[in-house]
């Protein structure tokens, strides 16, 4: 199981800081509006060129497929992968699947992620009921990752079940109280827990990131 850091600060020298203190135990690297609407999207160069890992932006694109081309293109020109909503349909996620095998390589493959169930309470409200058919969706296109919460374990692994060996992305372990020891228990080898402020407002940010990537490397 891999980790995947949520840098959501909103400075460049914390974001660059971070980034390096906590590489060696950190898999990926995941940024978002936080850290890009702050300091620009060159910033996905810099983290790259400091850690030398890949670089996830979590834009969740969620527009008519027109516009999300547009997005994916000004993204994927930088960014190994991006996150998409699934709400939106199959049209929608298809232009960026487009826009990413344009852009990509075998070498250097650029990634399409997909929302299915978010991890904050008030996804019972309208994503819950549709998220099992998001899954399918997901299945049906072939997208490189789904992501799923880790706060609500029983449904982690109902949408697992749905995608099979499609890569699950699951946020809500550390601040958005997810149970790390239920996750690990329906997460595989090529799955990704995300951390975000369990590390980066850690007062030891290195540490926490050694702590939690320990605690996945266990299974
Ligand atoms: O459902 C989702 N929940 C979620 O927290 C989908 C996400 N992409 N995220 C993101 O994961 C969120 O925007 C943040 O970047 C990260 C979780 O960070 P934290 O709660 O560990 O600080």
């Amino acid at each position: 199981m891999k980790l995947m850091l949520a840098l959501d600060v909103m400075s460049k020298n914390e974001a660059l800081k971070i980034a390096e203190e906590t590489k060696d135990f950190v898999d990926i690297i995941k940024i978002g509006y936080p850290l890009v609407l702050s300091t620009g999207i060159e910033i996905v160069k810099e983290i790259k060129n400091k850690t030398n890992k890949e670089v996830v932006c979590d834009f969740k694109v969620a527009d008519i497929p027109a516009t999300n081309e547009k997005i994916a293109k000004t993204t994927l020109k930088y960014a190994d992968a991006i996150i998409c909503q699934g709400f939106v349909g199959k049209d929608s996620v298809m232009a960026i699947q487009k826009v990413a095998e344009e852009y990509g390589n075998k070498g250097a493959p650029k990634k399409v992620i997909m929302v299915t169930e978010m991890s904050h309470l008030s996804a019972v409200e309208f994503l819950q009921p549709v998220a099992d058919d998001l899954a399918k969706m997901a299945k049906e296109l072939s997208v490189d990752g789904v992501v799923a919460p880790s706060t609500r374990p029983e449904r982690l692994k109902e949408i697992k079940e749905i995608v099979g060996d499609i890569p699950i992305i699951s946020p809500g372990v550390g601040a958005q109280g997810g149970d790390l020891d239920k996750v690990l228990e329906i997460l595989g080898d090529n799955d990704y827990v995300i951390v975000g402020r369990g590390i980066y407002e850690h007062n030891n940010p290195k540490e926490s990131a050694k702590h939690y990537k320990k605690l996945i490397s266990k299974n």
